[in-house]
Formats: C-alpha cells, structure tokens, sequence
C-alpha cells in the first residue's frame, strides 16, 4: 500500500527525483526518509518533522534536527528497494539514492547493476568467485537473472543467433576502472558457450597474454594499464560455433618506452624478460638486471606489488607457443626486446666546443649493434651523423647532444611501435577467420580509459579524445536515436535531457580551425615550436566555450569528465612521429629479418600517405593525430553496423584497493556515464517496436471479428483493443507501433497458441481425408 501512494505521489509530481510540494504532506505523514547534503558533501538520511514556507525541519539519525531549505531536500526510497539490481526500479531517481544503492551493493560484493539496458560495473580490486564454468551455465541457461558481464556478453550473443545482426560489447570508463578485466570475462563468456570447434577458442583466451606484455604498464593510476585501444572481433559459425577472430589495435603509446614518470614502468615485457629468461637466453641475448638499464631505471619503480614478473614470463611463453609464434620468430622477438634496453644505454661525449659529439663505443653499442645485426661502427654513424643537404646524401655532419639522444630514442620506440604492430599481426594469421565463418560477430571494444594526470601531454590529449568520441557513440545510440525516433513519428513523449559532447568532438575536429588541424598545420611549418602551437591555439579557438587558453604552453579542454590541462611540450614533435632516413637506411640493411620487415612497412606506409610533404632529410608520414582521427572514424562506422551493448565501468577509489567507497569519485563517475538518464530513459522508453505492417501482418489473423479495413493502422489499433493492452503500455505513430517491455510477449505466446491449434486442425484433417 505505502508503494501504491509513493508511486501517486511522484506521478502525481510527475518528476522522479525531487520532492514536489504535494509529496512533502505524505512524506511527513508516513516517516519517510530524505537526502540532505550536510555541509562536508555527504548525503545523509532524514525524516521531515514538518515545514513553513520554504523551509523544513528534518531530524537525522544522529538525533540532530536541522532546519534546511526544502528545496535542498531529495526523497529517498523506501527500505525495501535497498539494493534493488536495476536504477530503473527505483521509485525515486537521483543521485543520493544512486549512489546509496551502489554503496549498499558493493559493501555486498554486488559489482554489477543496470541502469536500463547498461551495465554497471564496479571494480571490486580483488577476485570475487563469480566466474567460471556453472557461472556460465548459470547464465547460458537463465537459471540466474541478476546483473553480469555473462549476462550482457549472453545478450549478444543470443541477439545475434536470432536476429543474424553483427553485434557489439562496448566497456568504457576511466583509467583503472576494470575495462580491460571485464572485456576478458566477456571474452571468456563467449568462449565457453562458443567454444568446441577447435583450437581457436584457446588461442583466443591466449591472446591476452600477449597483448598485455608486450601493450600494457603500470602507471600511476593503474599497475596494468592498456597504453593502446582495441577492438576484438569474434567470429560465429551460423551455429553459433566460434571460427576465427580479429584483433584491431589504436594509436600505442610509444613514448613510454624511453621516457617514464615517476611510479611508473615500461612496458611489462622488459621486466619480464629481465626476470624469467633462462640463463641461456640470457647469455645469448646480454642481459643484465633491470636496475642496469636507463631506459628502466629513470623510474623510482622497478617493481608491482604481487606481480611475479619471472611467473608472467612463464605464462607469455606458453602463450607464445599457443598461438604458434615459432621458436626463432620467439627468440627475434627477444632480441629486438633487449636491443632496445642495451639502445637505451648507449651514451655520447663531446668531440669540440661546437656541440658537436661522438658515440662512446662501449659495452651498450656493442650489445645493441649484434642484437640489431649490425656493426657497432653503422650503428655509431647512424646516431652521430646527420645529413646536411637533402640533395646530397655524401654531405654529413655531426649531431649535436640533444640531436643524438633524441635519434637514438626514436629508433627505440619505431622498434618496439612495430614489433607490437608485428605481433597483433601474428596473432591475426593465428586466428584466422575461415570459410566456415558464415554466420556473424560481436565486438568486444576496450580502449584506454580517460586519463587526468597531473601533467597532461600528448598522450592524454589522445587518450581523452578517443574517449570523447566513444561517449558520443554512447549518447547517440542511448538517447539520441531513440528520442529522434520518437518525436519523428510523432508519439508524445517528454524529452530526456543528456550531456551532449559534440562541441567537445567539434573543438579537436573541426577544419581548418580545429585543435587537431591546428597541429597538422604547425607540425608542417618551419621555425614552429610548441608555444607558437600554444600561441595559435589561442588565437583561433578562444571563443569556444570548452576551450580555455591558459599561460604560457598551457591551454585546457572541458571533456565530458570535466576540465583537463593540457601542456604542449613536445606536441609538435610527438605528432610528426618523425625518423630520420639514416635511421630507416641503417634498420634495413640489419641482418635481422624483423627490422628489415619493419623499414619496409614503414617505407610503403610513408609512400601511401601525402599529408605530408617528403624530403631526403626525414621520412614522413601521416601525423598520429590524423591518423587517431581517421581510425576512431573507421571504427565508429564499423560499431554503426552493431547493435550496441554498454558497458560502464566505475573505480571506487583510486588506491586499487577492495573495500574503499569513494562517493565523491563514484559520483563523479556515475555522471560522466549518464547512469541516470540512462535509466530514466529506459524507465519510460518502448523497448518494442514495429511497422503497422509487420504489426498487423503478425498479429493481425487473431482478431475474432475481420476488420472491415484493410488497412495495417486500424488492423494494429484493433488487435491492442482487444487483448486489451492498456493505453500506457503503448504508442502509436506515424509508421510504427511503440510497445513497453513485457508487452510482445503476451501476443506471442497467443500467437504461438492460435498457430498450434491450426496446425493441429489440419493434421487432423488431413487425417480424416485418408
Ligand atoms: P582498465 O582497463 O579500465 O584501465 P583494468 O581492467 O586493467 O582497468 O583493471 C585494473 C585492475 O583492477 C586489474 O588489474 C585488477 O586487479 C582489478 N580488477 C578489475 N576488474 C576486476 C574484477 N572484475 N575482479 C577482480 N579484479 C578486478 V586502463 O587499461 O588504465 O584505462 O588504460
Ligand atoms: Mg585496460
């Protein structure tokens, strides 16, 4: 009964997340609960005692009674919603009660919820034992309903049988959120229940291992961050019979193999390898501990808590073998792994007093150089000549110091961007989709969460705007397309508001007056440096309110999370993504099969692309900022051919601890993700809906009396009238029906029954005839 009378109370307000005048009277008759923000942000429970004009006075539990402006009052729900597994159950929708109820489900190890057709997931930092084969089973076979990665990673896979619809599973969120960990429990999902035409399943659980060697880090937010995005593309016989499987890759971060903050790691590769190579490889590779090389100890962090870097080693090996990277193609890969440690340590000395330098020819060159399969002396001119003019490849001098470092640098991180790139390549020939594969697929898309460090650079001006991208994905299929629909077809319907991001999106892609064209432009121009960029930006694009320009090198960017400053250094540089021609002449006349695979990528890649304009002294190619672009844009449209499932993974704290709730962090969150509109609007939507003519084609034949028209909107409108769906259950509009959830079923299983009865009138007949 008391929910009978909150369920009049807030239709009669018709809002869901406020305390309207007519609900206050009720709300002090029954003793029940509201949200009151005290003074510290925190939200409390209170009951109201009674009011005068706009005031009220609320007692709280504590036994304070306060008087407070009922304005900043919310009604809380009633005690037995506590806990309930979907927002869009909630009698009254706001964020106290969003926030209470996620609280109440973490503290009982409940990560998951929905709010409507998203999943939330938090991340619980420590393993919770709802994985695995009866979990799987469990949710292949319905005999569980409650909110789980199985259970969106089941919908679309079942959609996708039914409807033979590609299919997509898409988790966002910030950095250390759980993406990546959840994108696996999909993945694992869909290969038990996928699984048993052969090998392939397990390669695919493999992969992972790979990847994350060879593309994950440990950075100040998380101690196994994803520094590259990627899209998994499975593969199903009609069957519903995994079949093969593709692994797309975005943008790496390479600059993390040189260069690390403080707290931070390299890529866990380097440390793996240091720690569980045999003492053979070891010998034929020159190691040394991890300590004794500089491209890893610029970081005060060497080592992960509770990551056993030598068992890891263990792992990807086994992985390895799975995939079927054979053992020399193995022992290359390590060798270009510890050329670029011993790369690191190369060191240079001042030969005059113009600045000009030598290599030191010592242990570093020596190790690099027969790593690489080259001699010590090409190595040592390729990184302490350059070439003067760009007719005249004869003509060389000396590079100065920072030149030098800076050559010796890149060649490091073009080898590792490619040995990656070389190795999602292998993975792909290993998991090759078939001729067999006749049926559809799901995506699984994980990319690298939005980042806010303390200082922002080009990475996580990158990061952020693929972030911005996804959410606008997200938007445009919660909310966007859903409303369009509506108010195109004319069905009365209140407007849901959502955060839209599409200046954001604009700001970054907008020509010519666009961050990233701004970029391309100053790349290109000589005598530019990071704070002409700076200087650019602010003449061009302050007027745009999510843009700010900010002192010196500085501007900011309002992304849907919030503000974020960016600090150009190195941007310009960063974007060219430049190689000197005397590096790429020096890879390929290696004696080594990987890097002369790699000069030759990179010369047709630099071939095929004209954004730049290209001379003797560099090679160049396509800028990463254009090329993130053009990606993500190739990626939306392939999503576009998806039905999305979404995913929305929150950190409860920053530490990556268990047990720490964070409400100022979660909120934060739940925000960015639209987490209540995405249930108010699943609260009010049509999950159903079809053309009058597949309506009445459909359901039509069970009217009892034939409709004098023929024509599908009154044949539609009949049917609903007599199997009396009531009129809030459903809309009617220009072209289509609109029908709540829980509605098609009934008419189906009429439909099923009215078949059956004709279908058993005719064996019978049949019967009789002979
Ligand atoms: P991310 O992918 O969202 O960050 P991860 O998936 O790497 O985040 O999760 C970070 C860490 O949280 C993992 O290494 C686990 O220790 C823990 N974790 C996450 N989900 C679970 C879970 N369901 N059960 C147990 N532990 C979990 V980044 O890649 O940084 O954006 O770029
Ligand atoms: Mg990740």
């Amino acid at each position: 009964q008391e929910n009978m009378s909150l369920l009049t109370c807030n239709a009669s307000s018709g809002k869901i997340e406020e305390l309207e005048d007519d609900c206050i009277s009720y709300f002090i008759k029954k003793k029940l609960h509201v949200w009151f923000k005290q003074r510290r942000g925190k939200w409390e429970l209170g009951t109201i005692l009674s009011t005068s004009g706009e005031e009220a006075s609320v007692s709280f539990s504590n036994g304070n009674v306060m008087k407070v402006a009922r304005l900043e009052l919310l009604p809380a729900n009633p005690d037995i919603l506590e806990g309930v597994d979907d927002f869009m159950k909630l009698s009254f929708l706001n964020e106290p009660s969003v926030l209470h109820n996620l609280k109440f489900r973490y503290s009982k190890q409940m990560i998951y919820s929905k709010a409507g057709l998203v999943l939330i997931a938090l991340n619980p930092f420590k393993d919770l034992s709802i994985y695995g084969k009866d979990y799987v089973s469990a949710y292949r076979q319905k005999f569980i309903d409650t909110p789980h990665v199985y259970a969106i990673a089941d919908a679309a896979y079942s959609d996708m049988l039914r409807d033979e619809v590609n299919q997509s599973i898409i988790v966002s969120g910030e950095s250390g959120s759980g993406k990546t960990e959840t994108a696996k429990t999909a993945i694992q999902y869909l290969v038990a229940v996928g699984g048993g035409s052969g090998g392939i399943e397990n390669k695919l659980l493999q992969t992972s291992y790979i990847l994350e060697a060879f593309g994950n880090a440990k950075t100040s937010g998380n101690n196994n961050s994803s520094r590259f995005g990627k899209l998994i593309e499975i593969h199903f016989t009609t069957m519903g019979k995994i079949c093969g499987a593709k692994v797309q890759t975005f943008l790496f971060e390479k600059s993390r193999v040189v260069q690390l903050g403080n707290s931070e790691r390299s890529y866990h590769i380097f440390y793996q390898l240091c720690a569980g190579a045999s003492s053979a490889l070891k010998e034929r590779l020159n190691l040394r501990p991890v300590s004794e090389y500089k491209y890893l100890n610029q970081s005060d962090c060497v080592k992960i808590a509770g990551f056993d870097d030598a068992r890891k080693f263990q792992e990807l090996m086994r992985a390895l073998d799975t995939v079927q990277i054979c053992e020399e193609d193995q022992e290359l890969i390590f060798k270009m792994v510890a050329a670029i440690l011993w790369l690191g340590n190369i060191s240079f000395q001042l030969t005059d007093s113009k600045n000009h330098i030598e290599v030191v020819d010592d242990e570093a060159v020596t190790s690099a150089a027969l790593l690489m399969g080259c001699s010590s002396q090409e190595l040592m001119a390729a990184l302490s000549t350059g070439r003067s003019q760009p007719e005249d490849g004869t003509n060389t001098k000396k590079l100065s110091l920072q030149k030098a470092i800076d050559t010796r640098d890149t060649i490091a991180k073009f080898i590792y961007a490619s040995l990656f790139e070389w190795l999602v390549e292998q993975l792909n020939k290993s998991l090759q989709v078939g001729k067999k594969c006749t049926g559809k697929s799901i995506s699984i898309l994980d990319i690298y969460g939005f980042e806010t460090l303390q200082k922002n650079s080009f990475e996580q001006f990158c990061i952020n705007y693929a972030n911005e991208r996804l959410q606008q994905h997200f938007n445009r299929h919660l909310f966007k397309l859903e409303q369009e629909d509506y108010e195109s077809d004319g069905i009365d319907w209140t407007k849901i508001d959502f955060e839209d991001n599409q200046e954001c999106l604009d700001l970054f892609e907008k020509k010519p007056l666009g961050l990233f064209s701004l970029l391309d432009e100053e790349s290109n121009l000589p005598k530019t440096s990071d704070l002409t960029f700076a200087n650019k930006l602010k003449q061009h694009l302050n007027a745009i309110p999510c843009f700010k320009g900010e002192r010196g090198r500085a501007f900011s960017v309002r992304h849907y999370t919030g503000e974020v400053l960016y600090d150009t250094n190195g941007f310009l540089e960063k974007n060219r993504d430049l190689l000197p021609s005397d590096s790429i002449q020096l890879l390929s006349s290696c004696n080594c099969e990987l890097l002369q695979f790699f000069s030759k990528v990179f010369s047709q890649s630099q071939k095929e692309s004209n954004s730049f304009h290209t001379s003797v002294l560099v090679s160049q190619k396509q800028s990463i900022g254009t090329k993130l672009k053009g990606q993500l844009f190739m990626l939306m449209c392939q999503l576009e051919s998806t039905k999305p499932h979404f995913i929305r993974c929150i950190r409860p704290n920053t530490k990556q601890l268990p047990g720490i709730y964070d409400e100022d962090l979660v909120l934060q969150q739940i925000r960015c993700c639209g987490v209540l509109e995405a249930a108010r609007i699943s609260r009010v939507s049509y999950s159903n809906r079809m053309t009058h003519q597949e309506f009445s084609g459909r359901y039509g034949f069970l009217l009892s009396e034939s409709n004098v028209s023929q024509d599908p909107l009154s044949i539609s409108v009949a049917v609903l009238q007599q199997f009396n769906i009531p009129f809030e259950m459903y809309q009617v509009g220009y072209t289509k029906l609109y029908l709540r959830a829980g509605q098609i079923g009934a008419l189906e299983d009429k439909r099923k029954q009215v078949l059956q009865g004709i279908l058993g009138v005719q064996k019978c007949f049949r019967g009789y005839q002979a």
